[in-house]
Formats: structure tokens, C-alpha cells, sequence
């Protein structure tokens, strides 16, 4: 009797296991015409006149904020305002223009997108900050202009441009940047002459420590002897907010040099030690190390930092994209804060070979993931900017991937679109249950027949 029940739940348990492991062993599925890799592109702003630009989408990938002079969305048809698109379909206008502004534009939101940094353009400007539920507040105003700003992904520091005093120095007619601190402090990162200004492609990490910037600037402390050739070309530097120092990230001669810096920072735990990862994705048309770039056209570079490498040890130095097509560039990458993906513009077709200009010299958008993998996103975008990859749920049964978010002129005028990859929910979470709960009352059955059989004294 005891040797029935006990051979019941083994059965009952080696045929949960089985139909566990023939559940995992299934083909996952995908929407109709897309396979494994595809990106769904879907227009979700659809105005058919004015421009509606200048996306910067959240970590979850669930906001995105961009600029608008559409009347059908909410704008005067002439003036930028600053727009929230929330997933799946809301859109909120969250900037007013008075009397005497021009423009309310290039909008930086943070991870969790509830902070949203913009600048509103009247005879001064300014830098705003608007926060949900809240206030929208000008964190920085005066005299002189701010051309570009980027939040942190935490919301709490926000980096600019401008040629403002602060009353910390730099009123030099030179465009520096500046990091506003959550209330109210102000830090200068550069030094620069009017020349030589940063320029206005930087970036700043999740918590604000890190900012990449790209200058030709040759003096001071800062860049003395750290761009010797003549003229000076850009390169790149990534500037430190705890100890305030500014590292170089390559060193090159001629050409553009290297540009767009793209910086991310994150921890990687193991049981024993944990290890700060600093990644910078930029733009370079120079040979950074020997045999990488010969043909010198733009492409896009990978920097590694793990406390090991000093600096320009071309070691941390990966090539992400290889071409050699004459007039051909690869453009404005952007990594994912857990740096696995690099998104970057193109007009060159990366992923045939042999590798081609795309026809009628339009520009389409690719992703770079960490297993070397390059994807097609779309045939015609400009400016695409990456999630994370935090594992979102939507509706139509999408778990993992970037999403990216990047203006088109694809449907005639532009409006703004979401691209968001095809890797699905394997179809494992509803087998997964009905097999734990076939276990649990197996073993509940089990439990109970034994229980009955000690207390006839049949043990
Ligand atoms: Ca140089
Ligand atoms: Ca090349």
C-alpha cells in the first residue's frame, strides 16, 4: 500500500518534470511577418504637418519626451513645445509658452521618467525642469544663452551648455559646460577658449557622476599636452564628479577626430567582488589602434573601463562597426544603461556583404548587442535613442530588448516612432504554473494519504 502511493506522486512528479521540460523545448511564436531579431516600428505621434522632433525616451522604455510646433498635438503650429508620449497611447503636453518665448526644446527625461530637463528660448534662456506631479521650475536663467542639455538618469543632476556666468567663472564669450546639483549647485566641468568649446554631442551617466564630452581644446590644466597636432582635431574626455579630474578617453591626429560620446556605468556583483563598469560608445574616424580604422570614415567605438586600463590604452578600445564604404559613416551611438546595446545611425548597409551605401543616400538605424549581433531597425530615422533593458510587459507579449525611439520622415512629415524588438515571453509562464500546481497537489495528496495511513497505524 505504502509502495503504491509513494510509486503515485513519482509518477505524477516525473510527468510534471516532463511536460516542464517539453513546454521549455517549445518554439517560441512572434506577431505575423517577423521573426527572431525584427523591430516593431510603430508612428506614434501620426501628424501630417510641422515637425515633431528630438525624441529622449525613459529606461523602461514606457516615455518618451520630444518637441512639437504641430497644432495637432497641442502647439501654436510655429512654436516648439515639449510633449510626454506614455505608454501605450497618452500624450501630455507639459511646457507652456508666455508671452515673449520663442521655443521650448530639446527635452532630456530620466530613467524613470518622471523628470524631464528642457530649454525654453525667449531673449534669455533657460534651463527648466519639469517634474511629474510637480512644479516646472527654471533651474538656470540669465543673460547669454544654453544651446543642449542631458539629465542624469536619476533625475537629480542635469548637464548643459552655455556661455552664462554662474558666478563661478567662465563669462568668457566660450560655451562651457556646466552640472546643475539637486537644489541648486553649480560645477563647472570645462575650461575652454572660444574656439575650442565643447561641443554640444555630451553625455552623462545614471547618477550623475560621469560626463564624456568631446573638445579640440589644447590648453589648461585639463587638455595641456593632450592634443598635440596641428590643427587640432576632437578628442574625448570623460570628466569625474568625485575627485573633479578629466580623463582622455583616445588620442588621435587629423580628421574630425573622435566625437558623440555616449557614457554609461553600472556594477557587476559577483560572490566575491564587485566591479564598477565605466562604457563610453563614440564616434571616431581615425585609426584608434593600429589596423582598425585605415580607410578613416566614421564608425563607432566601444570603451571599456574597469578600473584596469589607464588612459588611452587602446586595449579598452573595441571597433563596433568595420566599413569601408566611400561616403559611408556610422553616427550618433547611444548605449543602454546596462551597456548590452549600442544604437547608431547609418547610410551604409552594415549587416549585407559585401557592405553598400542604402539607396537614395537615406540614413537607417542599427543595434549593436554585447554578443556582436548588429540588427536593421528600420530603412529611414534620425537620431535614435535606447532604453535599457529592464524587461518591460506589453501587451503583445514583448519581455526583453531595447526599445528605441528616434524621428522619421517615413510617413511623410516628421513625427516620432518607437521601435521595439521581436524577442518574445517564451510560452513557459502558463505551463510553469499548471505544473507547480500539479506538484503541490500531488504532493498535498501524497502528504495526505500517508497521513491517513499513520493514524490507522498502517506505518
Ligand atoms: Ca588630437
Ligand atoms: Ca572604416
Amino acid at each position: 500500500m505504502k509502495i503504491t502511493i509513494e510509486r503515485k506522486f513519482s509518477v505524477t512528479l516525473c510527468l510534471s518534470i516532463f511536460l516542464l521540460l517539453f513546454s521549455l523545448n517549445q518554439p517560441v511564436t512572434y506577431a505575423a511577418g517577423y521573426t527572431y531579431g525584427d523591430y516593431y516600428n510603430n508612428n506614434l505621434t501620426n501628424t501630417t504637418t510641422g515637425a515633431t522632433q528630438g525624441p529622449s525616451i525613459s529606461g523602461n522604455g514606457a516615455k518618451i519626451a520630444f518637441w512639437s510646433n504641430t497644432v495637432s498635438l497641442g502647439s501654436n503650429g510655429t512654436s516648439k513645445e515639449i510633449f510626454i508620449w506614455t505608454s501605450p497611447s497618452t500624450i501630455t503636453k507639459i511646457s507652456t509658452l508666455a508671452s515673449g518665448d520663442v521655443d521650448n526644446t530639446l527635452p532630456s527625461i530620466n530613467f524613470t521618467g518622471n523628470r524631464v530637463a528642457y530649454i525654453n528660448a525667449s531673449t534669455n534662456k533657460s534651463l527648466m525642469l519639469w517634474t511629474s506631479g510637480g512644479s516646472t521650475t527654471p533651474i538656470a536663467t540669465g543673460s547669454n544663452d544654453i544651446n543642449a542639455c542631458k539629465i542624469s538618469g536619476n533625475g537629480t543632476k542635469v548637464v548643459f551648455r552655455s556661455n552664462k556666468d554662474f558666478s563661478i567663472g567662465g563669462l568668457d564669450t566660450s560655451y562651457e559646460l556646466y552640472l546643475w546639483d539637486d537644489p541648486s549647485t553649480f560645477t563647472k566641468i570645462t575650461s575652454t577658449t572660444s574656439t575650442y568649446a565643447p561641443d554640444t554631442a555630451f553625455s552623462i551617466n545614471y547618477d550623475g557622476t560621469l560626463v564624456a564630452f568631446a573638445t579640440k581644446e589644447t590648453t589648461g590644466t585639463a587638455f595641456s599636452g593632450k592634443n598635440p597636432d596641428s590643427p587640432p582635431n576632437y578628442e574625448l574626455y570623460l570628466w569625474n564628479k568625485s575627485d573633479l579630474s578629466t580623463t582622455q578617453i583616445a588620442s588621435s591626429s587629423g580628421g574630425i577626430g573622435s566625437i558623440e560620446p555616449s557614457v554609461t556605468s553600472y556594477t557587476i556583483s559577483t560572490t566575491t567582488e564587485t566591479t564598477t563598469m565605466t562604457k563610453i560608445a563614440f564616434v571616431s574616424d581615425r585609426d584608434l589602434s593600429v589596423g582598425k580604422n585605415p580607410d578613416n570614415n566614421p564608425e563607432i567605438f566601444l570603451w571599456t573601463y574597469t578600473g584596469t586600463y589607464a588612459a588611452n590604452n587602446t586595449n579598452a578600445l573595441t571597433q563596433i562597426t568595420s566599413t569601408s564604404v566611400s561616403g559611408g559613416a556610422c553616427r550618433n551611438p547611444q548605449i543602454s544603461k546596462d551597456g548590452k546595446f549600442i544604437t547608431f545611425v547609418s547610410n551604409i548597409n552594415i549587416i549585407s556583404d559585401p557592405k553598400s551605401l542604402l539607396t537614395n543616400g537615406i540614413s537607417a538605424i542599427f543595434v549593436w548587442n554585447s554578443s556582436g549581433t548588429i540588427t536593421q531597425v528600420n530603412t529611414l530615422g534620425d537620431y535614435p535613442v535606447i532604453s535599457s533593458y529592464t524587461g518591460l510587459y506589453e501587451s503583445d507579449d514583448i519581455k526583453y530588448g531595447p526599445r528605441i525611439a528616434y524621428a522619421s520622415t517615413a510617413d511623410g512629415s516628421y513625427n516620432i516612432y518607437l521601435a521595439t524588438s521581436t524577442i518574445p515571453v517564451p510560452a513557459t509562464s502558463r505551463w510553469g504554473l499548471i505544473i507547480l500546481i500539479l506538484v503541490l497537489v500531488s504532493l498535498a495528496v501524497f502528504m495526505l494519504k500517508r497521513r491517513r495511513q499513520t493514524s490507522k497505524g498502517e506505518v
